[in-house]
């Protein structure tokens, strides 16, 4: 059997994650702990082969009895007219990794995919990925501004942007870091520090080739800067041919206003490109003829490659899957029937196909596409199975409709070495112990 190597252990989180629980009554705190056990690892004692997470229960809630919530009126909705989760889903949160960056403005949190369903990451739970914390921005004073090689200079109000016929579509954002913490080894024992900036929603806005026809782009215009109006003014050099091609200008998600964090009022959205190219709270657009690398471009995303050269642009987020289910956070907690759960995407359009394997990659099942299947979306796949307390190497492997496969992470490594921070697309491992519970390891 393959060769397994084991990060090392992350106690770091279980103290964040006691911080956490500390701000529960202490109900909530009891599951919160004891999923955030499972989210740490060692989740060995938490879980039974065969038997349920034991949870206490007030029976006298229990059928025959009629329930608590039944006997007496329940609260009315407009004391807090916009609504929020129930309080028992309060472990449903981003969650950051305290080390991971110098400072909680200049930071990064990860959107919970172990707890969701579908393909749709609710507002609140989308990662949020700043590099100078979130400014409140109010709709009427903001503007977007497009110049540089154009015929005519405009300054759009979001008013002006409204008015424009709007598309929406559902896409996913993906840092290019996702999963960077684990290229020298296992280390993260939960799916949410593993994948977890990662989010898919949909986006309504105007396509950006819209805008620069009423902008009108000189022949010699090539390049787009696109620049936010945060206190970082992060800006990203983007192809001409990339705007033309499907890059949007958004002003809402999920049906509702864009949230702060997303960018309020507005956004770029590059589908299917690295996360940081779709700068947010977007107010200067600036055609140029070349990209703005070796000017004032803030950000630079290269990956140094095992030669000591660095690759300068890595646009696309390469196809990728990850089981949710089971996983660290949501161990096999009975033996018999078993529903394994994922997610797979891709940056070069649809999913075409996810197959699993139970002997890390020996052998492979393809699993079902489960709802929709769409260009550069999250897209849910599963396979119905049994487990008898079999200890599994369990993993997913997708191809998109270009044939792309999802490499091994041997064979990413191979091209890639070692000093990667960026685009670690590798198929992903989790070790299912005969207690059903469920760690990260590595197969080289
Ligand atoms: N103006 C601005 N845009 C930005 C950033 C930023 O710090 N400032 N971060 C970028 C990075 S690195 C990523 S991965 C995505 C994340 O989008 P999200 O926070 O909506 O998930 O936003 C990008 N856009
Ligand atoms: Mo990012």
């Amino acid at each position: 059997m393959s060769n397994i190597i084991k990060g090392p252990s992350t106690r770091e989180l279980m103290a964040q994650m006691a911080a956490e629980a500390d701000q529960l009554s202490i109900r909530d705190r009891r599951d919160f702990l004891r999923k955030g056990i499972a989210a740490v690892g060692g989740m060995a004692a938490t879980t039974m082969a065969g038997g349920a997470i034991a949870k206490e229960v007030n029976t006298a809630n229990l059928p025959p009895n009629e329930p608590a919530w039944g006997k007496q009126l329940g609260h009315g909705v407009v004391e807090n007219p916009y609504g929020h989760p129930s309080e028992y889903e309060k472990h449903v949160v981003r969650r950051t990794v305290p080390w991971l960056t110098a400072d909680s403005i200049a930071s990064i949190s990860m959107t919970p995919l172990q707890d969701l369903k579908g393909i749709i990451t609710p507002n609140g739970l989308v990662f949020e990925r700043y590099h100078g914390g979130v400014p409140q921005i109010p709709m009427e004073e903001h503007r977007l501004i497009i110049h540089g090689l154009v015929e005519r200079p405009i300054i759009f109000t979001m008013e002006d942007l409204m008015r424009f016929p709007s598309v929406s579509q559902i896409k996913f954002i993906e840092c290019p870091a996702n999963g960077g913490m684990e290229w020298k080894g296992a280390q993260m024992e939960a799916l949410q520090f593993t994948h977890g900036m990662l989010s898919c929603c949909e986006w309504t806005g105007v396509p950006l080739k819209v805008l620069l026809e009423e902008a009108g782009v000189k022949p010699e215009g090539k390049w787009i800067l696109a620049e936010g109006a945060d206190g970082s003014h992060m800006s990203r050099s983007i192809p001409l041919e990339k705007a033309l091609e499907d890059t949007l200008v958004v002003y809402a998600q999920n049906g509702e206003r864009l949230r702060p964090e997303q960018g309020y009022p507005l956004r770029l959205l590059n589908p299917g490109w690295e996360g940081n190219t779709s700068i947010k709270w977007l107010r200067r657009l600036e055609v140029g003829d070349k990209p703005w690398y070796h000017r004032e471009e803030t950000s630079k995303y290269t990956d140094l490659m095992p030669d000591g050269r660095a690759r300068k642009f890595t646009f696309v987020q390469e196809t990728n899957s990850v089981i949710t289910s089971p996983c660290p956070e949501n161990p096999i907690v009975k033996s018999g029937f078993l529903e394994i759960e994922g997610i797979a995407w891709s940056g070069r359009g649809r999913i075409k196909q996810v197959d699993i394997s139970f002997d890390g990659g020996v052998s492979w099942v393809p699993a079902n596409l489960k709802g929709l299947v769409l260009d550069k979306a999250l897209t849910r796949f599963s396979l119905v199975t049994k487990w008898d307390g079999q200890p599994w190497l369990l993993q997913s492997r997708a191809i998109d409709e270009t044939g792309y496969v999802q490499p091994t992470l041997k064979q990413l490594r191979d091209v890639r070495g070692g000093n990667s921070i960026y685009h670690k697309n590798s198929i992903h491992t989790w070790k299912v112990a005969p207690n059903g519970g469920i760690t990260n390891v590595q197969i080289t």
